[in-house]
């Protein structure tokens, strides 16, 4: 029996296109600039985002924190929602080695608007620690995968800037908001300061993530990943599988997003789940278990027994992600999984 994994839209492996692009990659040394895949990757990325320059970046962490060191000084505040990324699955990088604080708020379906962010903008007093920056995540994944309106986005970029701050976006699966709203993300993305996005997630790049924005910012940002140890070597190898997932992904992530409406829709269906297939846009499915006298690492551990994985994004939510690597019967098999789990009785330990 296969496992049918809807962990995250990480998981994926490369296609055989990929691999075959991987071995052929003509490389060089890219920390001195002499890669050539690396060098088309990054300036495919910029032509796409329509910005003048892009850096290729070994994870999106490692992207959202170069920005964060571009944007900041040591003991300056980021706002950002209660539930972003950055925030809670970063270990604390834009504390630990940026020397700044998060200063969050939560946010209905973890949308970001001016009256949410003004409040939080601090004082210029000497002894406050002064704002810099503001971080919004375009599709926010702990929200299940929602999508900013582009208006309420680039309100909060132009205000942003009107109050002196930089805005940065966590565009980590900013291709499916792009398919959601039917725009390019050029378009969807034009007025942030600066972009991160992800080849390995939605797009099925085994590795890797690109930021995106002016000339100077990317050559501090390059300086920087070169301080955090980023500086990859023969790296066309990861950018030719990347180069494909850019050209060739987007386009299938319409099938991710009506595969999720599909599990959405079934999982609705089932006694004891709370979900609103209508807030499912894009890939994520997040939905509640309280209700079933499990909690949600219990329901995942059952369902784990029945080769489906998923992930407990709280003690009664669980979180599914559809990608490239699921089809529709594969979700079909994670439906009757879900539907029999909690046909079984529940675990004495959850009906307390
Ligand atoms: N997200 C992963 C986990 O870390 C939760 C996932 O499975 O969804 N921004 C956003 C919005 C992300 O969802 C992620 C990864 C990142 C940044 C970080 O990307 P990587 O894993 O490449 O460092």
């Amino acid at each position: 029996m296969t496992i049918v994994d809807l962990r995250s839209d990480t998981v994926t492996r490369p296609t055989s296109a990929m691999r075959a692009a991987m071995a052929a990659a003509e490389v060089g040394d890219d920390v001195y600039g002499e890669d050539p895949t690396v060098n088309r990757l990054q300036a495919r990325a910029a032509e796409i985002f329509q910005r003048e320059a892009a850096l290729f970046v070994p994870t999106g962490c490692m992207g959202n924190l170069l920005a964060i060191m571009g944007w900041t000084q040591r003991s300056n505040e980021v706002i950002c929602e209660q539930r972003a990324h950055v925030n809670l699955y970063e270990l604390a990088s834009m504390s630990a080695v940026a020397g700044v604080m998060p200063r969050t708020v939560p946010a209905p379906s973890g949308i970001l608007t001016w009256e949410l962010i003004e409040p939080l903008i601090r004082e210029t007093i000497y002894y406050d620690s002064q704002t810099a920056l503001v971080t919004l995540e375009n599709t926010h994944n702990m929200h299940g995968g929602t999508v900013y309106p582009t208006a309420v986005a680039e309100d909060v970029c132009e205000r942003a800037h009107a109050a002196g701050l930089r805005v940065h976006l966590d565009g980590a699966r900013i291709f499916n908001a792009a398919v959601a709203l039917g725009k390019s993300v050029a378009d969807i993305t034009r007025k942030f300061d600066s972009v991160m996005f992800c080849l390995s997630k939605g797009l099925g790049a085994p590795v890797g993530s690109l930021l995106v924005g002016s000339h100077d910012f990317i050559k501090q940002a390059h300086i920087r990943r070169k301080m955090l140890g980023g500086g990859m070597r023969q790296v066309g190898v990861l950018a030719a599988a990347g180069l494909i997932a850019l050209e060739e992904s987007p386009k299938h992530l319409v099938l991710d997003h009506e595969n999720a409406q599909h599990l959405a829709q079934g999982l609705a269906a089932i006694k004891g789940i709370a979900l609103d297939p209508a807030r499912v846009v894009t890939n994520i499915v997040i939905f509640e278990v309280r209700t079933t006298g499990r909690t949600a690492p219990e329901i995942c551990e059952q369902l784990a027994a029945k080769k489906v994985l998923c992930s407990a994004t709280d003690q009664y939510s669980v979180r599914m992600v559809t990608h490239c690597d699921m089809d529709r019967a594969g979700i079909d098999v994670a439906l009757a999984a879900m539907a029999q789990v909690l046909a079984e009785k529940a675990p004495a330990a959850a009906a307390r």
